[in-house]
Parts: C-alpha cells; structure tokens; sequence
C-alpha cells in the first residue's frame, strides 16, 4: 500500500472509533505529536508534585497530612503511567527526562505559580486537578489505546484529588475571618492560571485542528476551559467565595457564563521560562534526578541480579 492508502485507512479507522494500539500503522506525525503530549502531560505530573510537596511538613494535621502525601504519590503514578504509555510509541524514558531536566520539554504552566498558603493546597486540588479532569475525562476517548486506558484510572484518581481541594476550601470558608481571608486570597491567585491550562484559544492553537481530526484531542481547549467555567461558579458559590473576574456573568443567549480575557501575555511568558517559579522547578527536578541516582543504580543491578539467576 502507498503512504497515501495506509493514511487513509488510517483516518477511516479514526472516525469508525476504532483505537490505535502501539503496533498498528500510524503516520510519524500523529506518532510525534502523541509523543509530545503524552511526555508533556507525564512530566507535568511529576512537577506537579513540587508545590504541593511544598506542604506536607506543615498540613495542619495529620489526617490532612496523610491525605496530601497520598495525592502526590498519585502524581508520581500518573506520570508512571504517562511515562509507559509513551514508551509504547518508540521513546526511551529516561530521554524524555533528560528533556524535562534539560529544560528543553514543556510540562503545564500551571506549576510555575507558587504556593503560598495552607489555602493554596485546597485551590490547587479544587481548580488545577478540577482543570485537570476536565481535559482528561475527554482523554479517555482519545484514540491512542494506551494512552485513553492510563487516563481511566488517572480520572478515578484525580477526582478523589479535586473533592479533597474542596473540602480544605470547605472548612477554611467556614473557619474564622483570616481563614476565610486566606481561602479567598488562594482562588484569587489561582483562578487565571488555571484558565490557562487549557492552553491558547482554538484561533491560536497550532497542534488543535489536525489533533482533533485524529481524535487524539476530543473538545477543543476553549470549549474545555468553557465547560470549566461552567462547572466551578456554582461551587464557588457553596463556598460563599467570589471569582477574580468582574465580567463573569450568565448569559441566556449561549447558555453558558462570559468570563473576562485571558492574559496570554503571562501564558506566553510562563511558557518561555520566565514564570514566577520556572527556575526553582527545574532545579528541584535536577536535584531529586541527582540525589535519586543510587536508587536507579541499586534496582538496576537487582534486576541484572534475578535475571541471571532466572536465566
Ligand atoms: N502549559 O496547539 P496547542 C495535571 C503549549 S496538570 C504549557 O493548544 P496542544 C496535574 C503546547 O504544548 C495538566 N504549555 O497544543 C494536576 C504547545 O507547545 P509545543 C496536564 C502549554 O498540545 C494536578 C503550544 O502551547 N495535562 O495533570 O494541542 C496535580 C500550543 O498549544 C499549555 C495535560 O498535559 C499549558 N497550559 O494542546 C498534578 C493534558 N497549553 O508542544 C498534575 C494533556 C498549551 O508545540 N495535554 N501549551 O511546544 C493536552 O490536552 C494538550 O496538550 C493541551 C494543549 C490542551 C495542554
């Protein structure tokens, strides 16, 4: 079959929903740019990690202690997942975190923002993992078989990770005046960022068209930042919390709530490295690959080990 055959046998098994496994046909760019999403998504998980791992020392207590620990090390599962689904497309993982380290691979600019307060663990987990899921419950149709099935269980991870964001927010909007002062200052912070991780508007965003056609995106990203929008206000509204944005209003005619603009200038900075955070992630990313280098030597000559023995 020409290339030409095998890409349009391929684009009818995309529209028929049939899923893509690791060894079928596929054109080297829908390759490529499952490479680089699947990476990116993997490698802001494991960043992800860095602010919340900010907070663990100081939780207020230890049940809330216990249940931050388990969502980062959730984290360090998603990007485990994340990692393999890439490994199946041809990609050795520890290239692909020689690129994170390197600083030359994005990861979400939403972890270029700091955590300042006990407040901002509970703005994290509502409105980054509530982000989150919105872009990744979609994934899971997406047409890349390894990639949709890592995405299941990461979905069923990360809701459990939004509910307990909201119910720190929860109890601080419930608590004394600097408590509900503090919950307020965390969504004000928070809020604009996490309208960014849905990436630029449809109208500026280069990989959407084709990525749609292949479905490995399935809703555009100012439909996803739409929904979200959507979804947050009435939550916000239980928490007898406002949202930093005076043009938020429901309009009857789309059915759906307008919101303010978007500054993508600071998206665009934060993506170029010059966020608020940029240089402390990577250079705690570099340190915990450095420091970490024995255990990688130690489980690498324990599996040499069984192997030889199996063998
Ligand atoms: N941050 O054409 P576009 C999480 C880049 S957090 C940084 O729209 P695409 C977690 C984009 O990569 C969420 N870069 O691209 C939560 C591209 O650059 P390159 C992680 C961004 O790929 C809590 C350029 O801008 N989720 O999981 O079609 C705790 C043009 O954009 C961002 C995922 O990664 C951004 N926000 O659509 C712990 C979901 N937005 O590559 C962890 C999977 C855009 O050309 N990814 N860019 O240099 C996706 O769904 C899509 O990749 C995106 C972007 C919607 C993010």
């Amino acid at each position: 079959m020409t290339t030409e055959e095998l890409e349009k046998k391929f684009q009818e098994r995309i529209d028929a929903e049939e899923k893509i496994e690791a060894k079928d046909w596929m054109p080297a760019d829908y390759r490529k740019t499952l490479i680089r999403q699947i990476s990116q998504h993997a490698h802001s998980e494991v960043v992800g990690m860095l602010p919340e791992g900010n907070w663990v020392t100081r939780a207020p207590n230890l049940k809330r202690k216990a249940i931050l620990l388990a969502k980062i090390q959730d984290e360090a599962g998603h990007g485990l997942y994340l990692y393999s689904a890439a490994e199946t497309l041809g990609v050795e993982r520890t290239d692909l975190i020689d690129d994170l380290n390197s600083g030359k691979a994005k990861y979400s600019s939403i972890f270029n923002y700091p955590a300042l307060t006990w407040a901002d663990m509970g703005a994290v987990g509502w409105l980054v993992d509530g982000a989150a899921i919105m872009n990744q419950v979609a994934l899971c149709r997406t047409s890349y078989g390894p990639y949709a099935r890592a995405m299941v269980r990461i979905c069923k991870e990360e809701s459990f990770h939004q509910r307990q964001g909201y119910d720190i927010l929860l109890t601080l909007s419930k608590g004394n005046d600097a408590q509900k002062r503090m919950c307020q200052d965390a969504i004000n912070r928070w809020w604009w960022p996490s309208l960014m991780m849905f990436g630029p508007p449809d109208a500026n965003s280069p990989h959407s068209a084709q990525s749609l056609k292949w479905k490995i995106k399935r809703v555009s990203n100012d439909e996803l930042r739409q929904r979200f929008v959507d979804m947050t206000i009435p939550q916000c509204n239980i928490l007898g919390m406002t949202l930093p944005d005076p043009k938020l209003v429901w309009n009857q005619d789309r059915g759906h709530h307008d919101f303010g603009e978007i500054d993508w200038v600071e998206f665009n900075n934060v993506l170029k490295g010059n966020g608020p955070c940029n240089k402390e992630r990577l250079e705690a990313r570099l340190n915990a690959h450095n420091e970490g280098a024995w255990v990688r030597e130690a489980a690498m000559v324990h599996a040499e080990k069984r192997a030889r023995k199996i063998a």
